[in-house]
């Protein structure tokens, strides 16, 4: 009889949550899977870092994580970054939240952390709604796309996270996809390494609400097949008309630069 061996990432863990709560094919375990594929690579130990995560589906991610975490209030995450980084800016802060969470609810905390450069790491889930509640529009959703609360498709129009940060003054930003997942490791790497403020927003299969209402699937694959058609990289865009390019989110790096980080009122480091 063959031993299955233990992923030795398994020790990032903690046991006594699993099994996971997300729904069969969502995005967000293997975000889980490529963060610690990232913290391995970099020797990084999450026991000696703070995550956090307001409310919804993305914000269970660091539950997860053996290591020091808030889970919280909805929207709220680089409020309690904030305190934590001035309290403590030599332990490094890492927020998983849903694009409903950070861009909606939290909106204002985003723009002003990254104008701040506040020195800490946002993984955003963007699974084009908010999920945990059911599937209503978010800022993120495409317009036309029908939701829970659109049923005639939505009229708004859709926020681009990663350029709005960029505009805001965030130091390292960058997008990918769930099916990309040697560009979402080494994407969480670089943030990691970064000093200031990173965006690595990781458009995301959401089959049970999205792929249901949206695009009329429960199928996670077909969500994702969706998404790769929803996404371009810069190489597929040489080859793409401006026509095809319309209304499809660029995959990529937005920005890395170094600037002073926010240390408080008074200080900058
Ligand atoms: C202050 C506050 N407002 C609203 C809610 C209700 N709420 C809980 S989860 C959620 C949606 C989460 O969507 P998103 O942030 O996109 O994350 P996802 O579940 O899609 O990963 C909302 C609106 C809440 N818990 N707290």
């Amino acid at each position: 009889m063959s031993v299955q061996k233990e992923n030795p990432r398994r020790r990032f863990l903690r046991p006594e949550k699993l099994p996971h709560f997300f729904c069969s094919g969502c995005g967000c375990g293997q975000v889980l899977n490529y963060y610690t594929q990232a913290l391995e690579e970099l020797n990084m130990d999450p026991e000696y870092m703070v995550h956090i995560g307001g409310v919804g589906c993305t914000a269970r991610i660091p539950v997860y994580l053996k290591t020091d975490m808030f889970h919280g209030v909805h929207g709220r995450t680089l409020g309690w970054a904030t305190g934590v980084k001035m309290m403590r800016p030599d332990v490094p802060v890492v927020i998983f939240a849903g694009d409903g969470d950070v861009s909606s609810i939290g909106g204002n905390h985003l723009i002003h952390a990254a104008r701040r450069n506040l020195d800490v790491t946002v993984v955003m889930v963007n699974n084009l709604n908010f999920a945990m509640t059911g599937g209503q529009v978010a800022p993120t959703t495409p317009e036309d796309s029908r939701t829970m609360t659109t049923p005639y498709g939505s009229a708004e129009p859709r926020f681009d996270v990663c350029e709005l940060v960029k505009a805001a003054g965030a130091t390292h930003v960058e997008r990918w996809t769930t099916a990309q997942p040697a560009q979402c490791k080494k994407a969480m790497e670089r943030a990691l390494t970064h000093k200031g403020f990173s965006l690595i927003e990781i458009v995301s299969q959401c089959p049970t609400h999205f792929g249901r209402y949206a695009l009329k699937t429960g199928d996670p694959n077909a969500v994702l097949e969706w998404i790769k058609g929803y996404t371009y990289t810069d190489a597929q865009a040489k080859k793409m008309s401006p026509e095809e390019l319309e209304g499809k989110l660029r995959c990529g790096q937005y920005i890395c630069v170094e600037k002073p980080v926010y240390a408080g009122t008074t200080n900058m480091m």
